[in-house]
């Protein structure tokens, strides 16, 4: 310990994986000053074994001794006498607020403020630190949220109660019991497989599913439905009921509560009914019996989540019976227990709509579903509502359904694994985001109503309700796939709690955690998280566009052609001259109209409609002239530039950090930025050479299919190597790369180099698909300059990529070459099982040049 103590000024961080995210306990600066002032002693107050609080006072013990190199044992008091442990100068007093008012000599019992439940009194101003919950989780809480000051060197006085907002705050894993098809074993996860199934099973060591209640726990999350929404009806096995119980027990002692999602046909596919009707009775016993067998094996079970007669998903209305009625079948098997039965509004019919009928919307499927059922939920259903109403784009209106559920409770469903947003290999830190829509006034009969009030219960006196986050967690090191990415489960659970936490405090609390008190840290990480959701929408989709990736495979590179002409109803209605959805009532899908009046009112006109949001609400002309003064179009190709410039400056502020962060979690992290960098210009040029060939403006600066220091691999000289037509064609700088003549044979492409002698930075944009372990090796003037493979899949978890397009296109970057005058690159590729070592095009730019 007193080693690393002395290390640390030095720089010479040791090497971490990444798993102990933000509970890394890490010695703080100047750890001595400190002496005296820390407790010595935890005193669990008349806990058991498995419960929280005792996890709270264990965690009290290893933190401090972690955090400051002093011991602070636990001692158990179990009623009696309060001398039962020994009482040091100073001790942590933890437990319940009930357990308190015995322990305490009614002298010097402290008054308590109210506490909701979970809710936590942590008092540091007397000789005894207490940390009091109104309930063993609650205390739990308290013992985290303690630490968390400690571990940021904050020592100050405090004596404050926390509550939570909201009752649901919960986890979403789309975990499937088995790996392989289309989603693999985390379904949008981009950090490694299951921490709970494999093989159709639960996993048989689930050592790191209770390392994930703690993390969870410490940021206040109440609840994990473990398996994915699209659900198999196999979670429902005896053999898999065992395992699931074996997952609640290792939940347990971090009070995370479990829940199941639910295959809606069940009853036929596993019971063998011949029905799943919810009225029929035969379907309603076998509902009532299983959920009975749940209860057995796992007493504090949570809920159901259902998502039905979406996507494939069977439901209620199969048998042409209501939401409502689909949902209240599950809420009456689980009242008798306590628990919940959470609804997904995400129900749309694909196979309905059609984008040649101006008024078809997917946006308007929610309200429409939805519609005259808010009186006829049992009370202990939730509906739990994505933020957008098409599905977690980069930027939405707000769902409209928020405002018409009154007397049902809601959720809102965030998603911590950016499916659409860069899928944790581009940098996006989603606090600022989710706050938009959280503090969006739907102004329900003109008065205050955010989406944070609706959800947490005060607008419409629901007593649930709250929040569930699609987390994507996997058994990598990094639980999300990227160090940076974790800001955002914390800020999750930070906003589930309090939804008017600051994104910026929130950030930098997490990066203090987990990586440094230095300031130069904290200020970096905090101007680049913060820069990066507008610059992914700088370069992904502007004005309320959407994300405009590839929605039929990956959700990853660009591809504005697959949201249009097919039944998925994510469109924007390109054509020649204008673009965007008319959703206002007097022309177009009617969806403006979903809204209450005011907020109506605003996205009806073109005028009051938020620019962000323009797109989603109004089909206008390329020349429409916003208030910038930039028309629609240029609007575009700027947003692309200037998005992906700020991409591209992420790696030089990482790269200034390197004293300060240990080597592993640098160098990790420093590959996806590096990489997230080329991949910008890469959805840069895609979407602008793509708007640029719909509408035939040209882009007033002179960029857009102006490259000057570019050569294309087509134009090179090939042997061996053949163009190829890229499709999409914007996916390839020029619409053609070359490819192998066969997959395993080797080609070249030579090109004289019309560059000035001089140092350039060398780009090759190439592509890696899963196929294959292609190689390439660039040489100037028959000198190597490097040589690399087509492994890319194997160090990210993004969606695996098979075709050459814009999800596969990559750049490798050789910075400060020497360049001769009359060079000649040279560029030598050798296919390798089905990747024909696809090469775009090569750039030599001069320093400081992006492009
Ligand atoms: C679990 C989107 C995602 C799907 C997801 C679905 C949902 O369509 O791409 O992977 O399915 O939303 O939220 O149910």
């Amino acid at each position: 310990m007193l080693l690393s103590l002395l290390l640390l000024p030095l720089g010479l961080v040791a090497a971490e994986t990444g798993i102990d995210a933000w509970l890394r306990y890490a010695p703080i600066p100047e750890a001595h000053k400190y002496a005296g002032r820390i407790p010595t002693q935890v005193i669990a107050l008349n806990s058991s074994d498995l419960s929280p609080v005792l996890t709270g006072a264990k965690e009290l013990e290893q933190g401090i001794s972690s955090i400051f190199g002093q011991s602070c044992n636990v001692n158990r008091w179990h009623g009696g006498h309060r001398g039962g442990a020994q009482r040091p100068t100073s001790s942590i007093v933890i437990g319940t607020v009930a357990e308190y008012s015995s322990y305490a000599a009614k002298d010097s019992k402290k008054p308590i403020p109210k506490l909701v439940n979970d809710g936590f009194y942590l008092d540091t101003t007397g000789r005894e630190v207490l940390i009091l919950g109104s309930n063993e989780r609650g205390a739990l809480y308290g013992a985290f949220e303690y630490l968390s000051l400690l571990a940021q060197g904050n020592v100050t006085k405090v004596a404050y109660a926390s509550n939570p907002e909201v009752p649901i705050r919960w986890i979403n894993q789309w975990d499937n019991l088995r790996d392989g098809g289309t989603h693999g074993s985390v379904e949008r996860g981009y950090g490694g497989k299951s921490l709970f199934f494999w093989n159709g099973e639960v996993r048989p060591d689930l050592t790191r599913a209770a390392q994930y209640a703690r993390l969870l726990a410490s940021i206040g999350i109440n609840a994990v439905v473990v398996n994915n929404v699209n659900a198999n009806e196999t979670i429902l096995n005896s053999t898999n009921l065992d395992g699931v119980a074996r997952i609640a027990d290792v939940f347990r002692p971090y009070g995370v509560q479990l829940g199941l999602s639910l295959y809606f046909a069940s009853p036929k596919a596993l019971g063998a009914l011949n029905t799943f009707d919810p009225l029929d009775q035969s379907v309603i016993n076998w509902w009532t019996n299983i959920t009975d067998e749940i209860y057995e094996r796992v007493p504090d079970f949570a809920g159901y989540l259902v998502k039905a007669n979406s996507e494939g998903q069977p439901g209620p209305l199969t048998y042409n019976r209501t939401l409502a009625q689909g949902a209240n079948l599950f809420a009456k098997a689980l009242q008798p227990h306590g628990g919940v039965c959470v609804f997904r509004a995400f129900v749309y019919d694909s196979t309905t709509i059609n984008e040649t009928v101006w008024a078809d919307d997917r946006a308007n499927a929610a309200v429409d579903f939805f519609d005259g059922l808010d009186d006829q939920f049992m009370d202990n259903v939730v509906v739990q509502i994505k933020y957008g109403p098409i599905d977690f784009q980069v930027r939405e209106a707000v769902s409209p359904l928020f405002s018409h559920l009154r007397q049902t409770a809601t959720s809102v469903e965030l998603q911590i694994t950016p499916e659409y947003l860069g899928q944790n290999v581009h940098l996006v830190y989603l606090a600022p985001l989710w706050k938009e829509i959280l503090d969006f006034d739907l102004r329900v009969d003109g008065a205050p109503s955010t989406v944070k009030s609706i959800v947490n219960g005060t607008r419409f006196k629901n007593t649930l309700g709250g929040f569930a986050g699609v987390a994507g967690a996997g058994n990598n090191q990094t639980w999300l796939g990227s160090h940076l990415a974790m800001s955002n489960l914390y800020a999750y659970g930070k906003l589930a709690w309090n939804a008017d936490a600051d994104s910026v405090e929130m950030l930098q609390a997490w990066t203090k955690l987990t990586f440094s008190h230095d300031q130069k840290v904290i200020d970096t990480v905090t101007s680049m998280s913060m820069a990066s959701w507008p610059a992914y929408e700088g370069f992904s989709g502007n004005l309320g566009i959407q994300t405009l990736t590839n929605i039929l495979n990956g959700h990853y590179g660009p591809d504005p052609q697959s949201q249009e002409n097919n039944p998925y109803g994510q469109w924007y209605r390109a054509d020649a001259t204008t673009i965007g959805m008319d959703r206002t009532v007097s022309n177009g899908t009617g969806n403006a109209g979903q809204y209450p009046p005011e907020v109506a009112a605003a996205y009806e006109s073109v005028d009051t409609t938020p620019e962000n949001l323009l797109l989603w609400f109004h089909h206008l002309p390329y020349t429409h002239v916003l208030k910038s003064g930039e028309t629609i179009i240029q609007h575009f190709y700027n947003a692309h530039y200037n998005g992906s410039a700020v991409s591209n400056t992420f790696p030089a502020q990482w790269e200034s950090l390197k004293p300060y962060i240990d080597t592993q979690r640098y160098e990790e992290q420093l590959f996806r930025l590096v990489y997230a960098a080329g991949h910008s210009l890469v959805w840069r040029d895609s979407i602008n050479n793509y708007f640029f060939n719909v509408s035939s403006i040209a882009d007033e600066q002179n960029r857009v299919l102006n490259h000057p220091y570019r050569i294309e691999a087509e134009s090179m000289e090939l042997e061996g190597y053949h163009p190829y037509l890229v499709h999409p064609f914007h996916a390839a700088s020029g619409t053609y790369a070359i490819v192998t003549d066969n997959n395993s044979t080797q080609g070249s492409a030579t090109a004289s180099v019309p560059f000035p002698a001089g140092k350039y930075d060398v780009a090759v944009n190439y592509y890696d698909q899963v196929i294959g372990n292609a190689t390439w090796e660039l040489y100037l003037d028959d000198s190597l300059v490097g040589e690399w493979k087509g492994d890319f899949e194997y160090s990210v978890g993004s969606a695996r990529v098979f075709y050459i397009d814009g999800q596969s296109a990559i750049r490798k970057t050789f910075k400060g070459v020497d360049v001769k005058a009359n060079a000649t690159v040279k560029i030598v590729g050798k296919g390798d099982g089905m990747e024909p070592a696809p090469v775009d095009y090569i750039s030599f730019l001069p320093q400081g040049v992006v492009d």
